[in-house]
């Protein structure tokens, strides 16, 4: 299995933290997309990382369907739930913490490519607003996530590290107590320390 990637991506993060949790870790053949010699558009038509080629040769992308892929075919319990009602339930949930993450890349974005003057308050404003939103949401959904770390808490632990370490939200932890102390608990697990980019 052979999983392109760049060092730094939190999307690239959610499936190795995936892949370690369902035994599939040492299993992974990384590789980086921007080594020479790599041409991940040909794999990709969209050129992004995590890009993921299957033992058969499969091509997957998309961060949430690699960790679909190996919740199949991995060990333990199954991520994604046991039946119909328990999958959409996940899901929907992982699709909020895509979605905060996608905000979170929108403003870094907006920063990154333009200059000062050519910014675009609205539309960092809109992107907050989904940051501030979408955390509340994940802040009220704490109470009922399994103790286990598994897929939400990976997703959420890796929107929160990109949220920090770009500064897109930085009064993040006293709007949300609640969720910034849980956070705070998540990152001694060994798993999401050991995958936390070095900065
Ligand atoms: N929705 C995608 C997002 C992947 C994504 O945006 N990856 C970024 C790196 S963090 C990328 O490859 N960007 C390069 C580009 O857009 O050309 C997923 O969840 O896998």
């Amino acid at each position: 299995m052979r999983l392109f990637i760049s060092p730094i991506s939190p999307f690239v993060r959610k499936v190795e933290i995936i892949a370690h949790l369902k035994g599939l870790g040492d299993r992974l053949e990384k590789v980086k997309a921007r080594d020479v010699g790599v041409d991940i558009a040909a794999l990709n038509p969209l050129g992004k990382v995590p890009t993921f080629v299957t033992d058969e040769g499969e091509v997957l992308i998309e961060s949430g369907l690699i960790c679909q892929y190996l919740d199949e075919i991995g060990t333990g319990p199954r991520l994604y739930g046991e039946d119909a009602t328990a999958r959409r339930h996940i899901l929907q949930q992982e699709a909020l913490a895509q979605g905060v993450l996608d905000a979170a890349v929108a403003c870094r974005m907006e920063v990154r490519e333009h200059g000062p003057e050519q910014q675009s308050a609205a539309w960092l404003e809109r992107q907050h607003q989904k940051l501030v939103a979408g955390l509340r949401e994940i802040e009220k959904n704490l109470a009922h996530l399994p103790e286990q770390l598994g897929l939400l808490q990976a997703s959420y632990a890796c929107a929160l590290f990109f949220i920090d370490q770009h500064k897109v939200y930085e009064s993040w932890r006293t709007d949300y107590p609640h969720l910034a102390n849980w956070y705070a608990n998540l990152r001694q697990v060994p798993l999401i320390a050991k995958t936390e980019p070095k900065l």
